[in-house]
């Protein structure tokens, strides 16, 4: 649909940014923090870009104060940041740590002393050692109550002051990374244990909206999902059905059960099929029904393009491009549902990831019919090099093409009819990658550190933040 004419957003439209605690906190073992599965699998050689950990990230623990005023000097209207499960409870359960809570309640006061309004990210992958070892982490049910009443400390402490929520942020990815390709913590390679794991994490999602109905009142909780919408690479019969597969087994496998309670039948029916479809117990299915969430939160990069796989075509998962070498990621597929192929239509950034405005529009339309739920974006972004010029300045115009042809994406779907809470861009200060270390810069501010030294970590505006703040400034008018 070309519309002659755009909507408004609405006047209270979330304009904001992301983070999450690994990423940007630091002081992974300050004032009573317990360790998590990020903070030792960092420690084995081998698995991050050039040995990068998140011990000092970008300091933001000790820098809040000065982020926050950035944050309102920007006019941020909105902050999506994450509480470190083992800062709350070091071991992730048992005994609490009231330091650790008085941190996110300093945060959280700051935020709204600026009129920033917060948004909790209740787990962003780091999950607290101490149950990764005692039970395996999400592969054991006894995760349910532990995460749950983690869960209640924060909407007990927080809800009063917090409307929004995400329970778990993109559980498709650290499951598929951590369970399937084992490039994230608990690094393993197995398919079964992945569903397994993966159903058990989608009833602790359902049990901790359930709670949260009885804590906090007029809240708004869901959770964020990785979302690549896919497109079928020809018209030929045989490759928009591999969509349907990828669709299916990609988005679906999550979305339905969220939002529907119960998993896609393709995707199911050939699980079982190979004897690996997870357990469901008596009593899961009421649990998912009773956990659906008030909106859908999507982190959007990029769109996929698949075509037919044959029965013994490629069956490498991703291999992913963490250098910045453009061209390095590898295509993969499932043998007999799909195989991923390059869209000539799209550009790619520089870790290869297709630049694909128009596929948030598609993304957030499909969600919408399907679902009927309000949608909040929360995380987009581009991850480049950045440069300092001798200047000083850091000219960031392709920072700013890509978020201003996301946000009118945004707004083309609004006026196609969509319910769109707001825009998080990810994210605010530059941080640090999972897998891709410091040199992948999203933010509108620049950290002056490398993967090698951390420099003073100083704060430096990007060209991108001054024009963000116009486009705060005008709500979206002036792009
Ligand atoms: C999402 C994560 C974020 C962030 C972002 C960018 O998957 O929720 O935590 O890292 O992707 O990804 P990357 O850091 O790999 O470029």
């Amino acid at each position: 649909m070309i519309h002659k004419k755009l909507d408004k957003f609405k006047s209270d439209f979330l304009w904001g940014s992301a983070s999450a605690a690994y990423q940007v906190e630091g002081a992974y073992n300050i004032d009573g923090k317990g360790l998590s599965i990020w903070d030792t699998f960092s420690e084995l050689p081998g698995t991050t870009y050039e040995g990068t950990n998140g011990k000092v990230a970008v300091d933001h623990y000790r820098r809040y104060k000065e982020d926050i005023a950035l944050m309102k000097e920007l006019g941020l209207k909105a902050y999506r940041f994450s509480i470190a499960w083992s800062r709350i409870y070091p071991n992730g359960r048992g005994d609490i740590n009231e330091k650790g809570l008085e941190f996110y309640d300093n945060l959280i006061d700051e935020l709204i002393a600026n009129n920033i309004k917060p948004i909790i990210t209740i787990y962003h992958w780091d999950l607290p050692q101490y149950l990764q070892d005692l039970y395996g982490g999400w592969e054991s049910r006894e995760i349910i109550d532990d995460f749950n009443n983690y869960c209640i400390t924060l909407y007990k402490r927080y809800g009063d002051r917090v409307k929004y929520w995400v329970t778990l942020n993109e559980q498709n990815v650290f499951i598929l990374l951590g369970y399937k390709i084992g490039i994230h913590p608990p690094k393993v390679q197995d398919d079964r244990r992945m569903l397994k794991a993966n159903h058990i994490a989608s009833l602790a999602n359902a049990k901790a909206i359930e709670s949260f109905r009885q804590y906090v009142s007029n809240g708004m909780i869901g959770p964020s999902f990785a979302f690549t919408p896919n497109y079928a690479y020809t018209c030929k019969p045989e490759d928009v059905l591999a969509r349907e597969n990828a669709e299916d087994m990609n988005c679906h496998w999550w979305l339905d059960v969220y939002c529907f309670g119960n998993y896609p039948a393709f995707a199911l029916s050939r699980y079982e099929k190979e004897g690996i479809a997870p357990e469901i117990e008596d009593g899961d299915l009421e649990l998912l029904e009773r956990g659906k969430p008030d909106f859908i939160g999507i982190n959007y990069y990029r769109s996929e393009t698949v075509e037919a796989n044959s029965i013994d075509g490629i069956s490498n998962f991703e291999e992913i491009n963490t250098s910045g070498k453009k061209g390095t990621s590898k295509d993969y597929g499932i043998p007999g549902s799909f195989k991923t192929i390059k869209n000539p239509n799209l550009d790619r950034t520089n870790w290869d990831w297709e630049i694909d405005p128009t596929g948030l529009r598609i993304g957030i339309r499909r969600i919408n019919s399907r679902y009927r739920l309000p949608i909040l974006v929360t995380e987009n972004g581009l991850g480049e090099f950045d440069k300092i010029e001798e200047d000083g300045s850091i000219n960031d115009d392709y920072r700013i093409n890509f978020i201003r042809n996301h946000v009118i994406a945004c707004k083309e779907a609004i006026t196609d009819g969509v319910e769109l809470l707001g825009y998080c861009t990810w994210s605010f200060t530059d941080l640090l990658s999972w897998l891709n270390g410091y040199q992948k810069r999203y933010g509108f501010v620049y950290i002056d550190r490398n993967e090698k030294d951390e420099k003073d970590l100083k704060r430096i505006k990007k060209k991108s933040f001054y024009w963000y703040k116009n486009v705060i400034a005008t709500n979206g008018e002036e792009l």
